[in-house]
């Protein structure tokens, strides 16, 4: 995980008196960038467009009170990571649950105590940290350090949507090692993992665009996802990673093929219809896979459908 620094954050002051904002700015003023807003409708503009670690939010305010700015916040993808502390007068039991049920983290009660306020926003940001590196991490696999199947399902959907929008092709490249298992009875686990590497760091070597991406997809087989590739560059690709894997020369003395691991190619291509879904193309392109190891491995094959 990156190092935690404290004073590099992004906090958010949303509340209608000017003066607690300035009070509370210079209490935080160590803790990073400090933002403010004077009314809920700025104060979700502003979230939406700086992200911020943090928002201190005054309950009562008009016309949108604060617990209405807090579940709109955290019923919007692009704002609902930040985490809200209210900021009120009213010490009582029913406000507590109130500002816990709309989604806050903590509550800060007025008048304002320096020490505590940032002492409060001190733990905040370091779980709020926290917790964004474990969820970046979530998304790789411990092996490869490619990224790993749940993060792929959810970026293809994305990437799907996206290019369905713009009527744009979309290709997906499904790679399996051939004959691997004879390759771990042979050479042991231990080399079957480091072989595993090895391939996984060739391919994504050589997916070099900045939309493309490479997933772990499963034990031995690997997906690219591939935005905005024309149907003859995606065979092209296919290809050229088939003759990279080769290229490492892995002895393999017990492939029915080679003597160095080779990998088949299952490629699938289509323009998104709002119809059909990735679901399909994955599909496709594990049949031209299918298809690869049939006619005898170390190729690449791809979807006429
Ligand atoms: P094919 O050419 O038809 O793909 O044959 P194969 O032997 O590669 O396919 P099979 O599905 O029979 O075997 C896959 C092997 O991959 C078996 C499994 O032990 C191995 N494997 C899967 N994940 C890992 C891993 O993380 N590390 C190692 N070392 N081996 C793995
Ligand atoms: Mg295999």
């Amino acid at each position: 995980m990156p190092a935690y620094s404290p004073n590099d954050s992004t906090i958010l002051i949303i509340d209608d008196d000017v003066n607690l904002i300035r009070m509370l700015s210079h209490i935080l003023k160590d803790f990073g960038r400090v933002l403010f807003a004077v009314d809920g409708e700025q104060g979700l503009e502003i979230a939406k467009k700086h992200k911020p670690d943090l928002i201190l939010l005054d309950v009562g305010m008009l016309p949108l009170d604060g617990y209405e700015v807090c579940r709109r916040l955290k019923n919007d993808d692009a704002t609902s990571k930040s985490a809200i502390i209210f900021v009120t007068a009213n010490t009582g039991m029913d406000t507590e649950i109130a500002c816990l049920d709309a989604g806050a983290v903590d509550f800060i009660t007025k008048p304002l105590n320096p020490p505590v306020v940032q002492a409060r926003v001190r733990t905040h940001l370091r779980l709020q940290h926290d917790s964004a590196a474990l969820e970046r991490l979530a998304q790789y696999d411990a092996l490869t350090g490619l990224y790993n199947r749940r993060y792929f399902d959810k970026a293809l959907e994305a990437e799907y949507n996206r290019l369905q929008r713009h009527q744009l092709p979309l290709g997906i490249a499904l790679i399996d090692i051939d004959f691997f298992k004879k390759y771990n009875d042979t050479y042991g686990h231990l080399a079957g993992d480091a072989a595993l590497k090895a391939v996984a760091h060739v391919i994504e070597a050589a997916t070099k665009r900045p939309a493309e991406f490479v997933a772990r997809y499963g034990g031995e087989e690997f997906v690219v996802v591939l935005p905005q590739t024309d149907e003859q560059t995606l065979k092209q690709y296919g290809q050229m990673i088939c003759d990279e894997v080769l290229a490492l020369k892995i002895p393999h003395d017990t492939s029915d093929i080679f003597q160095n691991i080779t990998i088949s190619v299952g490629l699938a291509h289509a323009i998104p219809t709002v119809d059909s879904s990735p679901q399909t193309l994955v599909d496709r392109a594990d049949q031209a896979l299918y298809r690869a190891k049939t006619l005898g491995r170390n190729r690449c094959e791809i979807s006429s459908a």
